[in-house]
């Protein structure tokens, strides 16, 4: 992909270079001057113009992709949707300060009256080793930081994902994947398509029941040309989907160019992938609303004071809140990925370190709802550093947490 997209600056140039040599402006901007040739046509001339065209076929042909052809592999995953007494704040302490929080913190993360504190049912991906579902797939001491986060989900382009998912939570929820192929079957949607029969099985999977996603990935899944090496994606319950998303189901999938992945699917460049999802879980707008007044209420009736509402509003990363998960680590001047989706509006900020993404070097980047950003990072500023929403509210919400840096020689 890389060589594509200097194949692509290169046509760009070339394309450029031409222009301005046949259609030069003068000091005072006036634009269109005559071709070299003695033809005037605009300024540019035939082989300008024959430039642009294949500049412009390359340009639709990488927007449009190559079929799909089933030449590569057909990757099977095993993931439930469980239910989880998930904890959004572990410990009694502000991660950020070190100190015990204080009155505006402790509306989000301790349970004293009138407040729930910071433990709720939730109701989240999680991947198993095989269609029993009895053993859960361990995630590696440094995959930690992903929290609440489901399985991430790999292709290669050529590849089939095959997901065999049951639902063990009390509602009815779907996997629905953004990015990839999908027939009618594997949408994971319910709504009025003129489709009927097994069309709607992957719709709502009822509580105790199952369906098999079959999600594709051609080019046009993967990575465009001004692409690093992976495309990413997010998949997410779509039955009810954003009470569904407030519960807690959400996940990412990455599909890496033809030829540049790994046996396992990651990005044969790059040295760590990071998944980040910036998110208000809105624990009144959740299915388990009532089970968690139940369990976890401190007062008789629904509390109506003014903070209430707003406590019940978790601003975090990844299921996290004021730093109190595990900080993913990063070895200094190894190629680093981050993957970054948000479920609302926020301005995630990187202190250390800089970043290239759109082509250009940044430290903080833009999210709107359901917008996903790639940022690649060669980390050269060892420490432990900030990382955090930009947004005043949000971070002082506890949107806040940390990323480290560790040196060449110490990273193990
Ligand atoms: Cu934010």
């Amino acid at each position: 992909m890389r060589i594509r997209s200097l194949l692509f600056i290169t046509l760009f140039g070339l394309f450029l270079t031409a222009t301005l040599a046949c259609c030069g402006g003068d000091s005072k901007g006036h634009g269109g001057g005559s071709c070299s040739d003695g033809k005037d046509s605009c300024g540019m001339g035939m082989d300008g113009l024959m430039t642009m065209r294949d500049n412009l076929k390359a340009y639709w042909e990488d927007v449009r992709g190559k079929p799909f052809k089933a030449e590569g592999k057909v990757r099977k995953y095993y993931i439930r949707a469980d239910e989880v007494v998930w904890d959004y704040a572990p410990g009694d302490i502000n991660g950020v300060t070190g100190e015990p929080y204080t009155p505006a913190e402790a509306i989000y993360t301790v349970r004293e009256t009138p407040y729930w504190g910071s433990q709720f049912i939730k109701c989240i991906y999680q991947e198993y080793t095989d269609r029993t579902f009895t053993k859960l797939k361990k995630r590696s001491e440094n995959e930690q930081y992903m929290g609440l986060l489901g399985p991430t989900i790999r292709g290669e382009v050529g590849d089939t994902i095959k997901i065999e998912f049951r639902n063990a939570c009390k509602f009815p929820n779907s996997m629905h994947p953004h990015g990839v192929f999908y027939n009618k079957d594997s949408e994971g949607a319910p709504y009025e398509d003129g489709t009927f029969g097994r069309d709607k099985g992957d719709d709502a999977v009822p509580t105790g029941g199952s369906w098999t996603y079959h999600w594709l990935c051609p080019e046009r899944a993967g990575p465009a040309s001004m692409d690093g090496s992976s495309a990413m994606w997010m998949y997410h319950s779509h039955t009810d989907e954003s009470v569904d998303v407030q519960s807690g189901l959400m996940g990412f999938i990455i599909v890496t160019a033809k030829g540049m992945a790994n046996p396992d699917g990651t990005p044969f460049d790059v040295d760590q992938e990071v998944f980040m999802n910036y998110q208000i879980f809105d624990e009144r707008q959740s299915h388990y609303f009532d089970d968690n007044f139940a369990k976890f209420g401190t007062t008789p009736t629904i509390p109506t004071v003014g903070n209430f509402g707003a406590s019940l509003q978790k601003h975090t990363i990844n299921g996290y809140l004021y730093a109190t998960g595990p900080y993913v680590k990063l070895k200094q001047g190894s190629r680093v990925r981050w993957n970054i989706m948000s479920m609302d509006l926020h301005t995630p900020h990187w202190h250390g370190n800089t970043f290239v993404t759109d082509g250009m070097r940044m430290d903080v980047i833009g999210l709107l709802f359901a917008e996903m950003k790639v940022v690649d990072m060669v980390p050269d500023n060892v420490g432990l550093w900030l990382y955090h929403c930009h947004v005043p509210f949000h971070f002082q919400g506890g949107m806040i947490t940390k990323y480290e840096v560790v040196e060449k020689k110490k990273y193990h």
